[in-house]
């Protein structure tokens, strides 16, 4: 059974649907937003040229840098009144990409996350352990509310203490887990050396994302938890999680497409690509009110196909997504841009604009951070008890920066090698897509 009569319903409803729709969000950017209303001019159109949806390829694209440019609430299409909740993930620059909600738009999440959980057969006699961050993070509060519609009992854990976490999955015997990929392998660790067997407990299955994962690190999870590992997907921008979800066939995740409308586009010239053709995803909003979005540049590369799934939702799908466009790396469900690091660094008396990040997966399951940053000459010939205090102070001031720990390795004046064209900042040891797929 689907949540919703319109994920199985014939392409021609879905369409025309999606159309009556995205008219109506371009003359309300048009109208409300004064970035759409500058951008629609430049670019010569007026909401009335949008006449089918392939139209919409007449529209300019909106960036994650026209968030931050237009920092906090440049973008809304409402007053602050009727904006009920706001949500935050990281931006290019330091300052966050700030994000609303009306009370509608905190129902439309609601149904998609529900959408997301009937995807895997989540039901009210279900328990739900949702350990993906409260707070600013859209992960949950996205999921939350979703569990709550379907009426199961939500555990809202967050992340962290992981071992009072597998007290809790014994204890109150959860049957869904909800956290990032990441994390569901370290909480298995956790168990194992705890003694407890995580295929022992009652868990089923797994919604799972917020970060690339492989096939491979979902057979993993699937083996060492006894469970469906389903892959869920969004962005802060378009609403948070909810965006598209796997159903148990497990062949793409479905786009809850009369809300969001896709299109993969090639990266560098922005030009449409046909179905079955690897792009950049692109994201229209179509019943968003607060924050209507209008051809996101999500930097996500997928594919999408149309082909009925064998689950019966007519919905388009998107594969797994493959990579970014951009140097964005996603540590533990934070989304980090090494600029970020360096803004921080260079705020930090004593370091030298001279670092490497290493990202790794140690002990095969969460993600590390790592910098390696120069020292001044002066600190590194001095003694020991002033470098163990910058180190401190880097560490501090990345976590506090980031809102992710980092370990700081400081090292020699000079060690780090320098670069004859494009720096390259990050070493990413995390073998996230599995070698050799698709
Ligand atoms: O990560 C929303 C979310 C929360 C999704 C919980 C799923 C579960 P942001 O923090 O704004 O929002 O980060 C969005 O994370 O553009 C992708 O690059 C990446 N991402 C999200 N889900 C997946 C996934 C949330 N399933 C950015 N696979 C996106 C790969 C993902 N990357």
């Amino acid at each position: 059974m689907v949540w919703s009569e319109i994920e199985c319903a014939p392409r021609e409803k879905i369409e025309a649907l999606q159309l009556r729709r995205l008219q109506k969000v371009v003359e309300r950017a048009y109208r409300q937003i004064p970035f759409y209303r500058r951008a629609f001019q430049r670019a010569g159109i007026v909401p009335q040229d949008i006449q089918s949806l392939e139209d919409l390829a007449l529209l300019p694209f909106t960036r994650k840098s026209d968030f931050c440019d237009n920092y906090p609430f440049g973008l809304l299409a409402v007053s602050l009144e009727e904006v009920v909740r706001v949500h935050a993930s990281s931006g290019t620059t330091g300052k966050p990409t700030v994000v609303a909600y009306t009370a509608r738009d905190i129902e439309t999440w609601a149904e998609v996350m529900a959408r997301t959980l009937n995807c895997g057969e989540v039901t009210r006699r279900d328990i739900v352990h949702n350990a993906y961050g409260y707070g600013l993070f859209t992960g949950g509060l996205g999921v939350h509310y979703g569990a709550e519609r379907i009426g199961a009992t939500v555990v809202p854990v967050s992340g962290g203490n992981t071992q009072r976490q597998i007290m809790l999955l014994q204890d109150f015997r959860a049957t869904v887990l909800c956290c990032t990929p990441s994390y569901a392998l370290y909480l298995a660790e956790v168990a194992q050396e705890m003694g407890v067997n995580p295929a022992g407990l009652d868990l089923r299955v797994g919604f799972l994302g917020a970060e690339p994962w492989s096939e491979n690190m979902r057979r993993e999870i699937e083996e060492r938890w006894q469970i469906k590992a389903l892959d869920i997907y969004g962005l802060s921008e378009i609403i948070g999680p909810g965006v598209s979800s796997e159903c148990l066939a497990q062949e793409g995740l479905h786009i809850f497409e009369d809300h969001f409308l896709p299109e993969i586009v090639d990266p560098d010239t922005g030009e449409r690509l046909p179905y079955g053709e690897y792009g950049e995803l692109v994201i229209t909003t179509l019943t968003k009110e607060a924050l209507p979005v209008i051809r996101y540049r999500t930097g996500d590369i997928t594919k999408l196909t149309i082909e009925p799934c064998a689950c019966g939702r007519t919905m388009v799908r998107m594969a797994k997504v493959s990579g970014r466009t951009d140097d964005m790396l996603i540590v533990r469900g934070v989304n980090v841009f090494p600029s970020q690091v360096e803004t921080v660094l260079l705020q930090v008396e004593g370091v030298q604009p001279h670092y490497v990040i290493i990202v790794d997966r140690e002990r095969g399951a969460m993600d590390t951070l790592e910098v390696w940053v120069e020292v001044s000459e002066e600190i590194f010939t001095d003694e020991l008890g002033q470098l163990a205090d910058l180190q401190r102070r880097a560490e501090h001031a990345l976590r506090e920066g980031l809102g992710v720990s980092a370990r700081v390795k400081l090292v020699e004046p000079h060690s780090i090698e320098r670069s004859m064209g494009k720096a390259k900042r990050v070493i990413d040891r995390r073998d996230v897509y599995g070698k050799g797929e698709a």
